[in-house]
C-alpha cells in the first residue's frame, strides 16, 4: 500500500521562453504543475510510495499529465478521466523579483489560469473512491482545491472531518490570491479547513494576506487544533509548533538553505515533501524542517515546479539519515 496519497488538480503548465510580462512572451515550453502532484512526485523520487488522486480530461494534455506524473514513480491508477471536461492549463512568467525561498504568496509570478470548468474542478465527495484514499499513512491536501468549485470544497470538507480511522491529514494552505477573487467565498474558509487537519503548512506571508494574522504566534493562536503547525518565513527558515502530550507546544526553528533562485514556484511543495518524508521516517522536528529546506533549495534552482531528481547517491544518503545525523 501507499505511504502518502496526494489529492488535487494538476495542469499542463506553459513556461515562458523569455523573461518579462506575459504580453511580451513569444513562446512557451510545456511542463506540468500542480501543488499536490508536485509533492507526490518529490516523495516518489525520494524513495517513498505515493499516489496522486485527481481528475483529468480524455484530451492529450490529460495523457501528458498522467504520463509525466507516473514517470516520477507516482501511482496514478486512481486518477479519473472526464470525457466532457478539459484538463486545466496555465501560463506564467518566471517571477522577476525572486530573492529567496517560499515566495509563492508574496511575490508571485504572473499566472494565467485556464481551469474554470476543468475535469478536476468537477471533483465532488460522491465521486471519490474510498479505495483510492485508504489505507495510506498520510493524506496530503491543499487549499487550492477549496477554491476550485463547490464540489471540490465539499471534497476537502469531507476529508478534513475528524473520523477515528483516518490517516494523518496534511494540509498546505497554498493561498493563491488569483483563485479567491469571489467575495462570496473568502480565504477564511482555508482557516476552517486547516482546523480539521493534523499537520498544516502555511507561509507567514500567506497567513498575513489570507487571514490578516501577523507572525507565527498569532497563526498558532488562531490554529491550535492541528498537532503540528509549520509556519514558513520565506528565505529565513521555518518554525514548527508541535503539541506535547500535556497540551503545550514545543517550538522548533530551522534556518533555510541559501541558494541562487531560478524559480520560486514549487519550492513550497518540495518543502512539504521533505517534511513529510521526515515524518514518515519519524525524524525529530528539526530534521524534518531541514529535510524540507533541502528539497526546497533544490527546487529553487530549476525553472519548472519540480527540483532536479536527486542523484541516486544523495537519495540513498537522505533515506539513511537518522536522528543523529541532524542538528
Ligand atoms: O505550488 C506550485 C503550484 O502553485 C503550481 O504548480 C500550480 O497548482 C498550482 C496552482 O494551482 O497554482
Amino acid at each position: 500500500d501507499v505511504e502518502v496519497v496526494c489529492l488535487g488538480e494538476s495542469m499542463v503548465a506553459f513556461l515562458p521562453r523569455a523573461p518579462g510580462p506575459l504580453a511580451g512572451v513569444p513562446a512557451f515550453d510545456r511542463a506540468i504543475g500542480g501543488a499536490e502532484s508536485n509533492v507526490a512526485c518529490a516523495l516518489a523520487r525520494g524513495g517513498h510510495t505515493a499516489r496522486w488522486v485527481s481528475r483529468v480530461g480524455t484530451d492529450g494534455f490529460g495523457d501528458h499529465l498522467l504520463a509525466a506524473v507516473a514517470d516520477c514513480g507516482v501511482d496514478t491508477a486512481h486518477v479519473q478521466r472526464d470525457p466532457l471536461r478539459p484538463t486545466g492549463i496555465y501560463f506564467r512568467t518566471a517571477g522577476e523579483r525572486a530573492t529567496g525561498l517560499e515566495h509563492e504568496g508574496a511575490d508571485r509570478a504572473e499566472v494565467l489560469y485556464y481551469r474554470a470548468g476543468s475535469a478536476a474542478s468537477a471533483m465532488a465527495p460522491d465521486l471519490l473512491d474510498p479505495a483510492a484514499l485508504h489505507p495510506a499513512r498520510i493524506l496530503h491536501l491543499s487549499g487550492i482545491t477549496a477554491a476550485l468549485s463547490d464540489g471540490c470544497l465539499g471534497v476537502l470538507r469531507t476529508l478534513t472531518r475528524r473520523t477515528p480511522d483516518r490517516p494523518l491529514v496534511s494540509f498546505d494552505v497554498n493561498y493563491r490570491a488569483d483563485l479567491w477573487r469571489d467575495p462570496a467565498r473568502g480565504p477564511g474558509l482555508l482557516l476552517d479547513l486547516a482546523r480539521g487537519c493534523d499537520l498544516v503548512f502555511v507561509g507567514e506571508d500567506e497567513a498575513e494576506a489570507a487571514w490578516g494574522l501577523h507572525g507565527p504566534a498569532a497563526v498558532r493562536a488562531a490554529l491550535p487544533e492541528p498537532a503540528t503547525l509549520v509556519v514558513k518565513h520565506g528565505a529565513a527558515g521555518a518554525t514548527a509548533f508541535d503539541r506535547r502530550a500535556d497540551g503545550t507546544d514545543t517550538t522548533t526553528f530551522a534556518p533555510a538553505l541559501h541558494v541562487e533562485v531560478v524559480a520560486p514556484i514549487g519550492a513550497g511543495d518540495a518543502f512539504a515533501a521533505g517534511f513529510l518524508s521526515g515524518t514518515l521516517r519519524a525524524l525529530p522536528l528539526f530534521a524534518r524542517l531541514r529535510h524540507g529546506h533541502l528539497l526546497a533549495a533544490a527546487s529553487l534552482t530549476v525553472p519548472g515546479d519540480l527540483g532536479p531528481p536527486l542523484g541516486r547517491a544523495l537519495a540513498d544518503r537522505l533515506a539513511a539519515l537518522g536522528p543523529a545525523d541532524w542538528g
